[in-house]
């Protein structure tokens, strides 16, 4: 049976058409000045022209705007560089890399559990029942909704003491923006972790963790067989356009948008997506002892706190803790090497974006603490992530987990 699963999953990784981003370039551009900042914003709305990052510096732009850009660039004094020379050709190395992988594990007897390969939805759906079966007493697994395509949505309960709820909870989305998978193999390393070693973490399970690992399974998979930066949901919005923006479509100071295949497209109302509903009904099962709640995503290595729904921000009652909880985080993940997180409000150190997850389990869901998470990009690769870098983020991340859990 698993011979053939992995043999169907070969397959359509061979045979999907797919979008092709063969000499997209990705610019990295220097902005000095407020005045440059709003110029470049300009290029927000020009049709094959990507922002990639928060400081709107990480700009991928089509074949055919290049030299317009970089013209533009020049005339007005930015210093730039290219980043990627090549976007197709990076996901063209991601793919014969997992190919490969995919191949060599036909025909060994290695577990699956490894940290060196992106895993598909079926194979996080498959291990999540995996531990259910194996650690009956930590581990709850539960079919939280069903998506646009008929794929479900599943959470895992992590809990030494099911039953009781009354232990302060963690709430973790993952996987809310498709394309992000590094964000959704920090989580699934997380409950690895705290499952199979849970002796290591009694810390850890003073609190209960209620983690939906692939919060949008349509995109997740659209990202792998079709589209590598797909972002949104699967679900129409109309003839033309697919997919609603997840991380809009919070009702909580949810603002209606006009362009329908924006990247950002919020839904035609507040939890309009089905995703959203499956989350928000999570959220509401544990309103009375919703401590933290987590939002990660890629790329940026940013903790960011709300509100960010506005500019100015309106500051949540408890922000100096929220400061305080960051730059602990913040220290954690530098101590094991790794990258220097920014710790700050959303909208301040990126921007404004309305009807997000963590606004929402703040100012809807009772969450004393809220975070939303952007995970290193593995330095120039931004979303796509090499899988040879999965593990090292994943511990980064974990060292954040970790250092929260025993923050709150
Ligand atoms: O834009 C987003 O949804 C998040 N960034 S991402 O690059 N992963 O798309 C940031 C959301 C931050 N939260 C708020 N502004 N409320
Ligand atoms: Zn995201």
């Amino acid at each position: 049976m698993k011979f053939i699963l992995a043999l169907t999953t070969l397959a359509l990784v061979v045979a999907a058409e797919q979008v092709s981003y063969k000499n997209y370039k990705v610019y990295d551009i220097q902005v000095t000045s407020d005045e440059q900042r709003t110029l470049l914003k300009n290029w927000q709305l020009v049709d094959g022209v990507d922002f990639w990052n928060h400081l709107g510096n990480q700009i991928m732009v089509r074949p055919e705007t290049q030299e317009e850009l970089e013209k533009f660039l020049t005339e007005h004094g930015f210093d730039y560089k290219v980043l990627i020379q090549d976007v197709q050709m990076t996901i063209d190395a991601e793919q014969r890399y997992d190919l490969q992988y995919r191949r060599a594990k036909l025909f060994s007897r290695r577990s699956s559990v490894d940290f060196i390969h992106f895993w598909r939805t079926q194979e996080i759906y498959d291990y999540l029942d995996e531990l259910a079966a194996k650690y009956p007493n930590l581990v709850r697994v539960s079919d939280i909704g069903h998506t646009h395509q008929n794929r479900t949505i599943k959470a895992i309960k992590i809990s030494t003491s099911h039953g009781s709820d009354s232990k302060p909870v963690i709430f973790i989305d993952g996987g809310v923006h498709a394309r992000e998978w590094g964000g959704i193999m920090s989580v699934v390393y997380l409950i690895h972790e705290l499952v199979e070693h849970s002796e290591q973490y009694s810390n850890m399970l003073e609190k209960d963790w209620v983690i939906v690992p692939v919060a949008n399974p349509d995109g997740y998979e659209h990202s792998h067989s079709t589209n590598r930066l797909w972002r949104k949901n699967r679900n129409p919005v109309n003839i033309l356009c697919i997919g609603t923006d997840l991380n809009r479509n919070f009702d909580y100071q949810w603002a209606p948008g006009r362009i329908a295949c924006s990247e950002t497209f919020p839904g035609s109302a507040p939890n309009s997506e089905l995703e959203t509903q499956a989350l928000t009904k999570l959220m509401s099962r544990y309103e009375n002892n919703l401590k933290l709640y987590l939002a990660v995503h890629t790329y940026g290595e940013l903790i960011l706190y709300p509100f960010g729904y506005e500019w100015p921000f309106i500051p949540v009652s408890n922000q100096a803790e929220h400061v305080a909880i960051g730059e602990r985080a913040r220290a954690a993940v530098l101590a094991i090497g790794g990258p220097d997180y920014l710790v700050g409000n959303s909208a301040e150190v990126l921007y404004t974006a309305n009807g997000a997850s963590d606004d929402y389990a703040v100012g809807v869901g009772g969450a004393a603490y809220a975070f939303t998470l952007e995970l290193s990009g593995g330095g120039v690769f931004g979303f796509d992530l090499p899988a040879t870098q999965i593990e090292q983020v994943a511990r980064e991340t974990f060292e954040i987990f970790k250092s929260m859990a025993g923050d709150i």
